[in-house]
């Protein structure tokens, strides 16, 4: 997968991609991030890529040129263009599975205001959101949703289904996790776990999951319900 992230502080990238999960699939051959600077496709000497609102209102909204010329700078045939913007659709490990089966990924990363609505009516396939809070930046929307989509990319994970046993991948949260040792300031593991018997643990796993979403993600269990 190919993954071009257009942004005014591509520094703002390193780290999060050299360690780890992501720093391995990069080595792998399994995602290829490329970092784009929109100051770069700047038409105007000053290299201004911000202006003040029509209309009036604080802040400053990035302009439709510089952004239009990096999209299409690194456009493929088969890029999908991704806004990440408090406006877009949620976020979510569907949404995650989804994009992990494009070929190329152009993610906008938004700054001051917000971009001119033209950029989105000519060249955006997508508004994306990682939550409703406002971030200062879009370039850390843009590496949570690099992270949670190349988690689906085959290989990319330690053993092969780790995502199908995600959270929310069966709608619901995860259940307790315990390892060694079996007592722990007095707190012991449940027994159910240390008893071998899978139907049994799994049962138990899937109760304490049901419960667990009860409590805190009820909201899941709309959805659950209905089917
Ligand atoms: C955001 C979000 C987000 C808005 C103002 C960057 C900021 C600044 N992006 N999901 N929530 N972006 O808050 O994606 O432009």
């Amino acid at each position: 997968m190919i993954i071009d992230i257009l942004s005014l502080f591509p520094h703002y990238f390193t780290g999060p991609f050299d360690e780890s999960i992501i720093k391995r699939a990069k080595e792998n051959g399994l995602a290829e991030i490329r970092l784009t600077d929109i100051r770069d496709f700047s038409e105007n000497r000053h290299r201004k890529v911000d202006d003040r609102p029509y209309g009036g209102g604080p802040g400053m909204v990035m302009m439709a040129e510089p952004v239009v010329n990096a999209i299409r700078h690194v456009k493929t045939s088969e890029a999908h263009v991704v806004y990440l913007s408090p406006q877009g659709k949620v976020l979510t490990a569907a949404k995650s599975r989804q994009l992990s089966k494009e070929k190329h990924l152009i993610l906008l990363c938004g700054h001051y205001e917000g971009i001119d609505q033209r950029i989105l009516d000519l060249e955006v396939d997508e508004e994306i959101s990682i939550g409703d809070y406002v971030l200062t930046n879009g370039c850390l929307a843009a590496i949570v949703l690099v992270d949670a989509v190349l988690r689906f990319v085959p290989g990319v994970l330690g053993h092969e289904h780790a995502a199908d046993e995600d959270s929310f991948e069966n709608g619901i949260l995860d259940c307790p996790h315990y390892t060694r040792p079996e007592v722990f300031e007095g707190l012991a593991v449940p027994t159910v776990l240390l008893g071998g018997n899978h139907k049994e643990i799994a049962n138990w796993r899937k109760d304490q999951a049901l419960k667990k979403t009860m409590n805190t993600r009820p909201d899941l269990l709309k959805f659950i319900i209905k089917d």
